[in-house]
């Protein structure tokens, strides 16, 4: 079988653990958000590709959910003693040479599917991971702070903000220009199943899809389209999706974010057992719909989400 996934940073990296276990035999492609990405010290970050890479690779911080197990920051204390920020954004020294590595071959003319390829080999991570585009793009968000309306970094907002200033606007900047990675709409076109884990719907698959041809290829694959959703209790499970998702005008539930992906791209969707209430709205809004449990405690719990969505596709089909 082969499956398509969208995805972001942990909720998207943590899912795919659950999914390797629950179908060893497929043959899966994940297509990983770039508009989190960010250029610092000359360098190119890409966290959501590398919270995937580490996580299915085994080098992730397992309690931080993003950056590397058994790390150390001395790089980043030297750059600081010089002045050079930013201080708010930590970059360990494991993790350095990972972005080293990465600007050093896109310098040589690589692209960035290129060199996802290379980085992947040393981490194995048992799935074929894709950037969504090697087109520069960058999520900006619009906030308002002291009365002054001004266009932050995704990451600036994010981490330096904590999110705590209302988001006016997300912005994926490039996206309409840029063109999926090589390998992308090919996934596509060939998939069995579509999967949209519990990543965040703006700013992980949102981002995703908003790379022109990305949308419409998995809308005319005429395969089920299933996600899981990342709100649970009208609450994201972890982090500040329901900041972002005011922006776009959506409500923080999982009716809601249904509803946004909209039963022209979704055929499928889970919902957690606490939200069993949302099965009827979403599947008047011509979506299949159930409800499971969706924490990923671990990866036996995710993996029955796994094949709860699996399921749901076949159901779908
Ligand atoms: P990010 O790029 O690191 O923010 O990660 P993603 O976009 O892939 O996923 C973020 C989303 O994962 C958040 O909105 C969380 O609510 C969601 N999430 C994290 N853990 C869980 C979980 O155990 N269950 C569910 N249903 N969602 C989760
Ligand atoms: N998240 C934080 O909350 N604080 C950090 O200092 C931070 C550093 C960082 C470095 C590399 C990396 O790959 C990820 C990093 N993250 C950090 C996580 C990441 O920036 C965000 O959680 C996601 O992009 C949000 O989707
Ligand atoms: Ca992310």
């Amino acid at each position: 079988m082969r499956i398509v996934v969208l995805a972001g940073g942990i909720g998207g990296a943590r899912f795919l653990r659950g999914l390797k276990k629950a179908a060893p035999d497929a043959d899966i492609t994940v297509i990983g958000n770039t508009g989190d990405d960010i250029h610092l010290f000359g360098l190119k970050v890409c966290p959501d590709l590398d919270t995937v890479m580490y996580t299915l690779g085994g080098g992730i911080n397992e309690e931080q959910g993003w950056g590397r197990a058994d790390e150390t920051f001395h790089l980043k204390e030297e750059l600081g003693a010089y002045g050079v920020g930013p201080e708010w954004f930590g970059l360990g020294d494991r993790d350095f040479a990972t972005h080293i590595v990465r600007t050093q071959m896109i310098g040589a003319g690589y692209p960035l599917s290129a060199v996802t390829q290379a980085l992947c080999d040393r981490w194995k991570p048992g799935v074929r991971l894709i950037p969504m585009t090697d087109d520069r793009v960058e999520t900006h968000v619009a906030v308002e702070v002291d009365g002054e309306r001004k266009a932050v970094h995704f990451q600036e907002y994010w981490v330096r903000l904590r999110a705590s200033v209302p988001a006016e606007a997300v912005v994926p900047v490039g996206a309409d220009q840029a063109k999926p990675a090589p390998g992308v709409l090919e996934a596509i076109a060939e998939a069995d199943v579509v999967l949209f884990p519990p990543s965040n719907p703006v700013v992980s698959v949102g981002t995703i899809l908003a790379v022109p041809g990305i949308r419409e290829a998995i809308a005319e694959a005429g395969v089920p389209v299933v996600g899981l959703s990342p709100i649970v209790g009208d609450a994201p499970v972890r982090g500040m999706a329901d900041k972002v998702l005011a922006a776009v005008g959506v409500e923080s539930s999982a009716a809601a974010v249904a509803e946004h992906y909209g039963s022209g791209l979704l055929d499928g969707w889970l919902v957690d057992t606490r939200d069993a209430d949302a099965v009827q709205r979403v599947e008047a809004a011509g979506i299949r719909c159930r409800a499971v449990p969706l924490m990923m405690t671990d990866v036996d719990a995710t993996a029955r989400m796994a094949r709860e969505a699996l399921t749901l596709a076949e159901e779908v089909r």
